[in-house]
């Protein structure tokens, strides 16, 4: 099976492609001796994802068990590799993508017990969101070697006054207890801008060229370099990480980056893509880069789980702004509420902040997707993961994206934006554009008058098929798609200069679900097609999104 991929797809196997279970990877490889032989060299093996529960052997001892797909973890295996003749090392992964009501994404096993419709033991594994539960190693798995006494982590805030830039630092190491840290500030030219030393300080930049997201300024994702030197004794280690000074901050009608009001206009993404499912691609990726920039998009939402870190990487770069989205989608059932979810969810949120706290491109974390929010629960459990992650990142605003009703929403007071999905003229009222305008400003004005925060319409779409023409319009045509998010941004229109502070289209592009009578091999929402092909609603959203970057530059 190759690696990074999804398995499901790679097969001609219609059982493989469905198959809810246990599936095993094993690979053997040769270490260099340098790593086997000298006892100062830690030897690491790290898994990017491995979706959903993975239990990992080197040389068929234990060495690590990780629950949650979209997030690596690593062990470290240097006593296994080092401790006899053997160069040789095999890894062996065997992963289970079940989804119960305690993982994250929530999922249910059904077992259909009528015997005259189902053979004995017949199950079924049900979701409560609508992409494919692809499954297997999605990212890379790596060797990797540090000293034994290294820099394990980096923690990097940053503020600004008037033309100084502030780099607050914190730097974790591990191992040997007597050590010296030494860190440089480096610009674009190489040249040190400011140097500080020891595990915590702050740095000051004079004249400091802010990270800026792409399309607001001339000079966008300015990226300065932190370099970290540590010394212990003969040994040493050296670690450099991207930083972009920005700030963030969130008001009642606007959301701020450096203290200029940004307006969202970008799209939400899957990691999706034929063959391959969600296995990591960096072709697929950068294409994907480009077409954002063709559309003149500005931000996207991770829907629903976090990306591969070499996403968030390109995003500080481009300047992509970022909603970074935990794997909390289809959260529907009271199961999912109770202590031993709510407790796995405030460890996903951990594992996330820790990866993606340095990235100035991420300006917000959302914690959920459309949760069951108006069941009383959901106040509790929605007040703690929030809490929870403020209190790991008090950097970053966060909110959760809703489908309730702003009259019932339990979660709603926690959260610092706003976040609202909704489907006028596609999941009712099907058919009746002229709906969506009065529709989209109640709910808009419902929102704001109850809350008092700044609004993101979050998700709206239609499914089109590529190729389908209909005038006038019928839904699963691209001249239906293309009406009602015509309707959709003359409602925009309305309050975007007054709370509304931006807009995602679902999907950027076509991806691939459950099958269900209501999807025709994928959900169909997307501007783009499965391929990567425009349809006719990218070429409006492209002309709206350079008239919005025009506007607000
Ligand atoms: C929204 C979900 C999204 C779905 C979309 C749809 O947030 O994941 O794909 O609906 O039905 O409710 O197309």
């Amino acid at each position: 099976m190759p690696v990074p991929s999804s398995f499901n797809d790679v097969g001609q196997d219609g059982q493989l492609r469905n198959f809810v279970g246990w599936v095993w990877y094993e690979r053997e490889t040769v270490l260099p001796q340098r790593w086997t032989q000298d006892l100062n060299t830690r030897v690491v093996l790290r898994v990017g994802s491995a979706h959903y529960y993975a239990i990992v052997w080197v040389n068929g001892v234990h060495v690590a068990e990780h629950q949650g797909g979209h997030l690596p973890f690593e062990a470290d295996i240097s006593k296994l590799v080092q401790s006899g003749p053997l160069s040789s090392c095999r890894i062996t992964i065997a992963i289970n993508n079940t989804l119960t009501p305690h993982t994250l994404p929530p999922g249910v096993i059904i077992y259909k017990t009528d015997t005259s419709m189902y053979p004995k033991g017949y199950f079924v594994q049900d979701t409560y969101f609508d992409f494919f539960n692809y499954a297997g190693l999605h990212r890379s798995v790596f060797l990797y070697t540090t000293p034994t006494t290294y820099i394990d982590d980096i923690t990097v805030t940053t503020s600004v006054d008037q033309d100084t830039g502030m780099v607050n630092y914190q730097i974790f190491v591990q191992g040997n207890e007597s050590f010296e840290l030494e860190v440089r500030l480096l610009d674009k030219e190489n040249k040190v801008v400011a140097h500080g030393t020891g595990g915590r300080g702050q740095l000051l930049v004079p004249h400091v060229h802010l990270w800026w997201p792409y399309l607001m300024h001339e000079h966008p994702a300015y990226l300065y370099s932190l370099e970290v030197r540590l010394t212990a004794g003969s040994v040493s280690d050296f670690y450099t990480l991207p930083v972009g000074i920005r700030t963030v901050a969130v008001t009642e009608r606007q959301f701020l980056i450096n203290g200029k009001p940004f307006y969202f206009h970008g799209v939400n993404k899957h990691e999706d893509m034929d063959i391959r499912g969600k296995g990591f691609d960096w072709a697929l990726l950068v294409k994907d880069f480009n077409l954002l920039r063709w559309l003149g998009a500005n931000s996207f939402r991770t829907s629903h789980y976090p990306y591969a870190e070499e996403v968030m990487q390109l995003c500080d770069r481009y300047g992509i702004v970022v909603i970074d989205e935990c794997p909390g989608a289809g959260i529907m059932l009271p199961q999912n509420y109770d202590n031993v979810s709510l407790q796995h969810h405030l460890e996903v949120m951990e594992e996330l902040v820790r990866r993606d706290k340095n990235h100035p491109a991420v300006v917000m974390w959302s914690v959920a997707n459309e949760p069951a929010s108006s069941l009383k629960s959901a106040g509790f459990y929605f007040k703690t993961v929030i809490t929870h992650t403020k209190a790991l990142d008090p950097s970053r605003p966060v909110t959760f994206v809703t489908a309730s009703n702003y009259a019932t929403d339990q979660g709603a007071p926690y959260v610092d934006v706003i976040c609202v999905n909704s489907y006028f003229s596609w999941y009712h009222d099907y058919g009746h554009l002229e709906l969506i305008q009065l529709q989209l400003e109640t709910q808009f004005e419902n929102w704001y008058r109850t809350y008092q925060k700044p609004i993101i319409q979050s998700e709206y779409g239609a499914d089109a098929i590529a190729g389908i023409h209909e005038d006038p319009p019928l839904m699963f045509s691209e001249e239906y798609q293309k009406s009602l998010l015509q309707q959709y941004h003359l409602g925009l229109d309305k309050k975007r200069k007054e709370y509304v502070i931006g807009e995602l289209i679902w999907n950027f592009a076509d991806f691939m679900t459950n099958q269900t009578p209501g999807r025709a091999v994928g959900n169909k929402k997307g501007i783009f097609t499965r391929q990567r092909h425009p349809k006719s609603a990218a070429f409006l959203l492209r002309e709206r999104y350079w008239k919005l970057a025009n506007e607000t530059r």
